[in-house]
């Protein structure tokens, strides 16, 4: 209804959908819902997006490069995730999604297999965010570090962070993640 009344897509993310995220968040914290009504809300929004990824995302056949993205071990939330992933495909880069729950080793082994130049990392909990870090340390184990740009985002996630973790690059949104990466890759 609102794509088909030619309202602006980003507004219908930005002030219908992510509205509605904060809203459950609040909820949640004051304890006027529960987990249950959080996953119900959640799989509307991955519905939502999905209706809206053409939207949203340009349609460019270029691939300019490849990132391995996934969300941090101990961590299940993909919505980030999957919106960093549709405007990052939508700008002609080729990512490999590895999913929520991804442990140091996998993030190493697939951006190896598949030769990525960048790896992205999201967080949502304050607890898993730390999980970016050994990340970036496995990649050191294996003295590979150099070989690729990490960038990391997740509403718990800062610049500051970032720096100490030795991440290359924070960003706080989907559009300047994917506006980021184009920059490094081409
Ligand atoms: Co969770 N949860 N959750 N949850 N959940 C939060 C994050 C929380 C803030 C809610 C609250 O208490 N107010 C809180 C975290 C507190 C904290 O750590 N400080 C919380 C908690 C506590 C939990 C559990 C521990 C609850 C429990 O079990 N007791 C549990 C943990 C499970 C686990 O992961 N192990 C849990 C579970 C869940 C559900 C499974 C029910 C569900 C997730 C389902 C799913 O993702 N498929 C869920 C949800 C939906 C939320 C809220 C309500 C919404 C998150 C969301 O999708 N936002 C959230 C409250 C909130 O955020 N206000 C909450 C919309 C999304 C577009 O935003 O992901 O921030 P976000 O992405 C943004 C930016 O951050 C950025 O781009 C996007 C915007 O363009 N970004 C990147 C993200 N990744 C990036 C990567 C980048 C760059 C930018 O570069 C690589």
């Amino acid at each position: 209804m609102a794509i088909t009344s030619n309202i602006n897509p980003f507004e219908i993310l930005n002030r219908a959908l992510i509205k509605a995220m904060e809203n459950i968040g609040e909820a949640i914290k004051k304890r006027e819902i529960f987990i249950p009504e959080m996953m119900i809300a959640a799989k509307a929004m991955n519905a939502g997006l999905e209706i809206l990824k053409p939207e949203l995302a340009g349609r460019s056949n270029d691939n300019i490069g490849k990132v391995v993205i996934g969300t941090v071990q101990g961590d299940l939330h993909d919505i980030g995730k999957n919106l960093v992933t549709i405007m990052m495909r939508g700008l002609g880069i080729e990512v490999i999604d590895l999913g929520v729950n991804v442990s140091p080793e996998m993030f190493v082994n697939k951006a190896e297999e598949a030769q990525a130049r960048i790896v992205c990392m999201s967080a949502l909990l304050t607890t898993t965010m730390t999980g970016m870090k050994e990340v970036i340390e496995e990649f050191k184990r294996r003295d590979i570090r150099q070989k690729y740009i990490f960038m990391v985002g997740g509403s718990p996630v800062t610049p500051a962070f970032a720096e100490e973790i030795n991440a290359d690059f924070y960003t706080p949104d989907a559009v300047s993640a994917a506006e980021l990466a184009k920059k490094l890759l081409i």
